[in-house]
């Protein structure tokens, strides 16, 4: 958000002010404080001019600024309606030069999951990727894959969705199916690099918010159908400030992720791009890898698919 008008906005947040006050407070004129409340308007905000000044009344429900407003996380929020995907997007994005860039959608119309699968992404949903460049190896790059899955977690646990983690990269509602629960999250890290740098990454979280439950695929589910109907802007928020205060603490992110981890203490199916095996999930490594125990050793699976079969 531009940097006056979101200093207008804070000034207001604690009380009304005067027009001319507003001006002199941040050093502006009193016609460009017209202007950027003017803007503001634009966006949504409701910002009456009253007999004692400008006064917040209302902050849009949804969208760039809304989300900006109050954020407190190091990130520029870019809205759309609709887009087709907004990992495509952000890598665009990050290829230009972005970072610390959310894109953020209430529809996608070519929605992405791993291996080029399709993702269900219809109005209602919170379809968003993160654009950064972290001073990391790429082999230290899944752990922000997981910070995600943690942030999303804490975020609907707190709205009272019994949520846990399925590695790699799902945020279910653990009961019964196949797949150890119903989704409710997925998240898809994608990235660029060389020579053992990494140069972006874009990390990419679908959660199936205000759905109803004839919108999300056999297998999913939705806050709405769990909780209810949520606030998509207090919880983009909410799930920006937990990612980006784990982003860069890989011990709390594993400490939370295991305690979350559904998968952890289940017998498991695993499916890599080359073979397909059975076993006991152990543990995590701290690069994200899971830990297999099968016929007696240990095997290390960094990227796959797995079902959830039994617990152990
Ligand atoms: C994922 O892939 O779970 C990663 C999904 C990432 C989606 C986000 S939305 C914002 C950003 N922009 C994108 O284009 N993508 C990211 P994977 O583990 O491969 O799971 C994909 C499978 O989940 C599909 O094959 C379906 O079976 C199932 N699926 C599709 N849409 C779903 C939905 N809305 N909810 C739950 N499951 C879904």
């Amino acid at each position: 958000m531009q940097e006056t008008r979101r200093a207008i906005l804070e000034e207001l947040a604690a009380g009304p002010v005067p027009g001319p006050e507003l001006a002199d407070r941040l050093g502006v004129s009193r016609a460009a404080v017209w202007k950027h409340v003017d803007v503001l308007c634009e966006e949504g905000f409701d910002l009456p001019s009253t007999g004692v000044g400008y006064r917040l009344d209302g902050v849009p429900e949804y969208g760039s600024a809304a989300v900006e407003f109050g954020l407190d996380a190091p990130y520029a929020v870019e809205y759309h309606d609709s887009v087709a995907s907004t990992n495509a997007l952000a890598r665009e994005r990050a290829d230009a030069g972005a970072t610390d860039l959310v894109i953020l959608a209430d529809q996608q119309t070519g929605g992405r999951g791993r291996r080029d699968r399709g993702w269900a992404s219809p109005s209602g949903g919170i379809w968003m990727s993160i654009v950064l460049r972290p001073d990391r190896p790429p082999a230290r790059v899944p752990l922000l894959t997981l910070a995600a899955a943690v942030a999303v977690t804490e975020a609907v646990r707190d709205r009272g969705v019994d949520a846990a983690i399925k590695w790699p990269n799902d945020v279910i509602v653990p009961g019964e199916g196949d797949r150890g629960g119903e989704k409710l999250c997925g998240i898809l890290t994608e990235m660029a690099g060389e020579a053992g740098r990494v140069s972006w990454v874009v990390v990419g979280m679908g959660i199936n918010a205000n759905l109803d439950q004839d919108d999300v695929p056999a297998g999913a589910t939705s806050l709405q159908s769990a909780v209810g109907p949520v606030d998509r802007r207090s919880l983009v928020q909410d799930v920006l400030e937990r990612f980006a205060d784990l982003a860069d603490r890989p011990d709390e992110t594993l400490a939370a992720w295991r305690a979350y981890a559904a998968t952890l203490g289940q017998h498991v199916r695993i499916e890599t791009a080359t073979e397909s095996f059975e076993g006991d999930a152990v543990d995590v490594t701290e690069t994200g890898a899971l830990i297999v125990e099968t016929g007696g050793r240990n095997r290390t699976v960094h990227a796959g698919d797995c079902e959830h079969l039994r617990p152990v």
